[in-house]
């Protein structure tokens, strides 16, 4: 029996399980670059140009084990543009009996996948994709009753089974999570060694040619593109992360800077995301360099909480909860996305700076979006699907699988609090007091209404009154509420007249 083993461009693992039990004598791997995956959003050119680059790189080494590989470029004569149309063409090349995939990270895929079977006429095996550290059915399993589905308890469930950082029974420094020592703001003094970047090769520089000449119309600065397209740096971007900036990962993991793109972070997701690295690997270079007196408990903690806990616990979520999980909107928020999430022009400083960041890098680290364009989005009323459409498209690590519950759940609350106890909502001290970027804004944190007000200060106060009825039986909310019905009726007239009149700009795509 002659098996065509499909391989797409987020699973470019040796040991993605559709290449389980390969026989390199009959088997054929194929692997495609179609106009409907690069298109669905407009993403960012520099996600394009890494997943392309990336296949052609984990082509060439499974051709050169011997395994024949079956690659289909963009530009290739007679491609039909879709997965589906692809594996009908390679099945009548290869006369094949079979096909073997691994799941995919989107719903989307997965839908189109099991019509397959019926459309091609032919056995269509899907498997259950291995690379992470809990399965699907383990999560149910977690998930099953409970009336609360935090990550922290997830997050501990997980630490006993893995036993990482975990003294017998007793998490290690006696306790589960430091995040409370994790939140300093930057020293003005402290400056982060530059972050190895890696040229393109030949490879790389032919796909930025294609790029350049097809997706024009897409977003994002391709000058610059400096990610790893293989394993091999994969693993020494991992090496640098861990050696350089581990240490400081903890303190500063909340803080943010104009021009810091990456600060503390590993910038690490597009790789794990892709398959290039696989978490379980990632996470055990952190825990040797605690165990080795390389980087603090907080710090090694803390980065391993985010994909032990919140990287696994997204993934239970999204299969757990899909497709109805995308079609609530709890906060009944409306508005369509403003323009300046793509052109950046706005006076407020801080989304701007994020904006241009994710421009130039297809990222931004968390806070960046969670507290900047998602805080934004949030206090405005922003259509959730409008926004997710937003992040997956701009950066290099957003698959839905993670992108939609951090968007929808985390940073807009539109699932009304199944994975956030309360709105990740915040005024202008907030970004004030972790970053730099008030001193340089047309508006002023430290004012609180008329024109020189900062808008997430009087949108903050706006958004808690707009959304009373749902918010206010919430226990987390009962102090700024408190504090809103302690104000005078006057401000709060005031609150809601500033906040029209921005909202008014906003909705007339006027400067704001
Ligand atoms: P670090 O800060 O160094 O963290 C280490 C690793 O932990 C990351 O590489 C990532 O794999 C994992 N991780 C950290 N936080 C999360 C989280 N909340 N959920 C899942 N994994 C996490 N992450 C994505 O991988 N893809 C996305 O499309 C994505 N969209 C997001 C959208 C919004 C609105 C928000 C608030 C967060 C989103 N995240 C997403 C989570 C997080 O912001 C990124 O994983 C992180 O910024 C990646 O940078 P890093 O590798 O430097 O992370
Ligand atoms: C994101 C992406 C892009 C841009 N292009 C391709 C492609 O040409 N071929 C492919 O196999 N995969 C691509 N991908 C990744 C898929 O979109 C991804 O596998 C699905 O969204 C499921 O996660
Ligand atoms: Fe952002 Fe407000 Fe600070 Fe300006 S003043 S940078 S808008 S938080």
């Amino acid at each position: 029996m002659r098996n065509l083993r499909l391989v797409l461009g987020d699973q470019l693992s040796r040991a993605v399980s559709a290449l389980d039990g390969l026989d390199a004598t009959r088997d054929v791997v194929l692997m495609v670059e179609v106009h409907e995956e690069t298109t669905y959003v407009r993403h960012h050119r520099q996600k394009i140009v890494l997943i392309l680059s990336a296949m052609r790189h984990f082509a060439a080494m499974l051709r050169a084990e011997g395994i024949p590989v079956d690659y289909v470029r963009l530009n290739a004569q007679d491609n039909t543009g879709s997965l589906g149309g692809e594996v009908r063409r390679a099945l009548s090349r290869h006369a094949a009996d079979r096909v073997i995939v691994t799941a995919p990270g989107e719903w989307r895929v997965l839908a189109m996948m099991q019509g397959w079977k019926e459309a091609l006429g032919i056995p269509v095996e899907i498997r259950e994709d291995a690379r992470f550290l809990c399965t699907q059915e383990r999560f149910r399993r977690w998930a099953q009753g409970r009336k609360s589905l935090r990550m922290e308890f997830f997050y501990r469930e997980m630490r006993r089974e893995t036993g990482w950082l975990m003294h017998g029974s007793e998490p290690e420094g006696g306790r589960w999570n430091y995040d409370s020592d994790n939140r300093k703001a930057l020293p003005e003094n402290l400056r982060t060694p530059p972050r190895r970047r890696f040229p393109p090769d030949a490879v790389t520089a032919a796909v930025l040619d294609l790029v350049r000449e097809r997706c024009g119309e897409h977003f994002g600065d391709l000058d610059g593109f400096g990610w790893a397209v293989t394993r091999e740096d994969a693993l020494a971007a991992l090496g640098e992360f861990v050696d350089r900036f581990l240490p400081g990962f903890g303190d500063y993991q909340d803080a943010m800077r104009d021009g810091g793109d990456f600060l503390f972070h590993s910038v690490l997701s597009p790789y794990l995301n892709i398959g290039l690295l696989a978490p379980r690997e990632v996470c055990e270079s952190a825990l040797d360099a605690w165990r080795e007196g390389r980087a603090p408990l907080a710090a090694v903690e803390g980065f391993v909480r985010q994909i032990l806990g919140w990287r696994e616990y997204v993934r239970g979520l999204y299969w757990l909860l899909m497709p109805e999980y995308a079609d609530s909107n709890f906060l009944d928020a409306q508005r369509p996305l403003p323009a300046f999430y793509w052109t950046g022009e706005t006076r407020m400083r801080c989304v701007r700076a994020t904006v241009e960041a994710t421009r130039r890098n297809a990222y931004a680290h968390h806070i960046q979006r969670l507290m900047i364009t998602g805080n934004f989005a949030l206090l405005t009323g922003i259509s959730p699907a409008e926004v997710e459409a937003w992040y997956l498209a701009v950066y290099a690590d957003a698959f839905e699988w993670v992108e939609l519950p951090n968007t929808h759940g985390m940073a807009l609350h539109a699932d009304g609090g199944l994975l956030g106890s309360k709105p990740y909502a915040a005024s202008g001290a907030y970004i004030d007091r972790m970053s730099d970027y008030c001193a340089g804004c047309a508006y002023s944190p430290k004012t609180k209404l008329g024109e020189r007000a900062c808008p997430f200060n009087f949108l903050y106060w706006n958004f808690l009154m707009d959304n009373r009825e749902r918010l206010a039986a919430n226990p987390r909310m009962a102090m700024p509420y408190r504090t809103l019905d302690r104000m005078s009726g006057e401000r709060r007239d005031a609150i809601r007249r500033d906040s029209a009149a921005f909202l008014a700009a906003l909705d007339a795509d006027r400067m704001v």
